[in-house]
């Protein structure tokens, strides 16, 4: 048992939970957007929130940024700025989703004027990844349309293939396309990119640098999540995550909020496949907003939620388990699942914690630390950046 207690804490150790820059900012839905005091005016702001959610986890050492929501001058600069706190920048997610001329779509919009700006602003993306040392470029279409009859739904597909292969040449060795699925919104008749069958044909026929994302939120109601995960794993498909809690559609709450049970069984699934393994690049990046709560708390909590779920995953009794499937006993290999889930994993983060040198609850070792205040007095004035500011 020691043995097995001492390899998942060092898997603990070793997991990253990448957060994303605009978590950090003021956000709502399309009702209100309830500004806080203390929110980051600036990229530069986001990376110092971000800092101090990996300062007291020790498991978020990189950020996601969103462009043009994040958009500087010098992105070099960026990255030198994120590593002097410790960090380091992640997915570059590109934005084809607010301009006017995105009405109709962007890379599979009818008129090529219109998909050329949109793969000229991905290219662009990549551009940015070169400088800050990016791996994905993480690609989420609003595409779609509202009406049957409004456009051609398979032309709509041509459109996006040759899109994507314009950005697939032009990624680097070690760059790679994140493709995203989401069901429905904006669009409410077809989306372009609705599901990850979609998704992974689109990538299979890009090539071995194409992998899809998982967003939590971007599913049916009902959907088996973790099903999708142990298929694409198996297929070498899974590119990475963007966690978060939905109670009813995309609502971006926090990872773990919602249904943790749901989140312990992908996690499963993915420690199942290998997929916690550094070689398989899985990104684990969060996708939440924070429009009531306190923002760097909540990112902490949420990295705390993932960290949760995988030592519950990574204590099923994968031998115990074997042999229940073996022998068809269904009651007894769901037990083991149970069994693991049911575990108050708690005392064993707050021992993981410890060991690195870190306060064992994060969430009040934040609040003790006076960073909250500090924001509040010293962000005064300016845009505050982010979603809907
Ligand atoms: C779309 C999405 C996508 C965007 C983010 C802000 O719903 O999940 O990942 O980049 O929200
Ligand atoms: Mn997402
Ligand atoms: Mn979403």
């Amino acid at each position: 048992m020691t043995v097995v207690r001492e390899a998942v804490k060092a898997t603990l150790r070793a997991q990253t939970i990448e957060t994303p820059s605009w978590g950090y900012g003021n956000s709502g839905t399309r009702f209100k957007v309830f500004a806080q005091p203390g929110v980051p005016r600036t990229p530069w702001e986001k990376l110092e929130d971000a800092a101090k959610v990996h300062e007291f986890t020790g498991v978020a050492p990189k950020v996601s940024l969103h462009i043009p929501w994040d958009e500087v001058e010098d992105y070099a600069a960026l990255a030198a700025y994120a590593e002097d706190h410790g960090l380091r920048l992640g997915a570059i997610n590109a934005n084809t989703f607010q301009d006017d001329a995105y009405k109709l779509g962007s890379v599979c919009h009818p008129d090529a004027h219109v998909r050329r700006r949109a793969v000229d602003h991905l290219l662009a993306c990549v551009d940015i990844m070169d400088a800050t040392g990016s791996s994905d470029l993480k690609l989420w279409f609003a595409d779609g349309t509202n009406y049957p009859g409004q456009d051609d739904v398979s032309a709509r597909q041509e459109r996006l293939a040759e899109s994507l292969a314009t950005v697939y040449a032009r990624l680097g060795e070690d760059q790679r396309i994140l493709l995203e699925y989401k069901f429905f919104e904006p669009a409410f008749y077809t989306t372009d990119v609705p599901d990850w069958g979609t998704a992974y044909a689109h990538c299979l026929k890009l090539g071995p640098k194409a992998q899809v994302v998982v967003d939590t939120g971007h599913h049916a109601p009902g959907t088996n999540i973790e099903f999708i995960v142990a298929l694409l794993l198996r297929e070498g498909r899974l590119g990475g995550f963007d966690f978060n809690s939905r109670f009813y559609a995309d609502d971006d709450l926090m990872a773990g909020a919602a249904d943790p049970f749901q989140l312990f069984r992908i996690m499963y699934e993915v420690i199942r496949g290998g997929g916690l393994a550094a070689e398989t690049g899985i990104a684990f990046m969060l996708d939440q907003c924070h429009n009531i709560e306190a923002k760097v708390p909540a990112v902490i909590r949420s990295v705390m939620n993932v960290q949760e779920a995988t030592a519950k995953a990574l204590l099923v009794d994968h031998d115990a388990l074997a042999s229940a499937q073996r022998t068809g006993d269904v009651l007894a290999a769901n037990a083991v699942l149970m069994d693991a889930y049911a575990t108050d994993v708690r005392p064993l983060l707050r021992e993981v914690r410890g060991e690195a040198g870190l306060n064992a609850d994060p969430v009040a070792a934040y609040a003790a630390s006076g960073w909250s205040e500090k924001t509040a007095t010293e962000r005064v004035g300016g845009e505050q950046a982010g979603w809907g500011a």
